[in-house]
């Protein structure tokens, strides 16, 4: 991994506002990885155009992965997908009175045809999308499948070392 920089992942998300507690644990993950990747806020129905134009240029740069977060009527990840045929992870943000239910049935019930894969809503969904976007680049990065190996085994004995009162 360490030859490349260029981005490999795009973290895109609605608005700054599902930045803070949220897709921060995206960003997080990948740096923990030492994967090159990108955070934006770009919009499906505020910025389409310029949603458009970083999808195509971002393949062109090489990016393989796309998480796409957004919440409400949430159609950003779909967006995406319409213009790559890269993988697009979903993270539905709990940002409205539905508490985040409304965006993950948007992103889930893709009609056939437009893959886009859903994670969890909020923050646990950003930590499993960045995880995944590893997965996927590990198909072709055996040390990054190393590193995922040796984060379970962390995560293994945290478990096992926790006491109860
Ligand atoms: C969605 O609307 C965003 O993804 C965000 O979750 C929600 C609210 O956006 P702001 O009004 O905070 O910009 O598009």
């Amino acid at each position: 991994m360490a030859a490349e920089t260029r981005p490999l992942v795009a973290v895109l998300m609605g608005s700054k506002s599902d930045w803070a507690g949220v897709m921060e644990a995206a960003d997080q993950i990948l740096t923990k990885f030492d994967v090159p990747h990108e955070c934006r806020a770009l919009s499906a129905h505020r910025t389409p155009d310029e949603l458009r134009e970083f999808v195509l240029k971002s393949v062109e740069r090489g990016v393989e992965v796309f998480i796409a977060a957004a919440g409400g009527a949430a159609h950003l990840a779909g967006v995406v997908a319409a213009h790559t045929v890269r993988p697009v992870l979903a993270v539905p943000i709990a940002s409205t009175s539905l508490q985040g239910l409304d965006s993950l049935l948007a992103m889930a019930q893709m009609p056939g045809g437009i893959p886009v894969g859903t994670l969890a809503i909020g923050k646990a969904g950003a930590t499993n999308a960045a995880l995944l976007a590893v997965s996927i680049l590990g198909g072709s990065r055996p040390e990054l499948l190393k590193k995922l190996e040796q984060f379970r085994k962390e995560q293994a004995a945290k478990v096992l070392s926790e006491t109860l009162p």
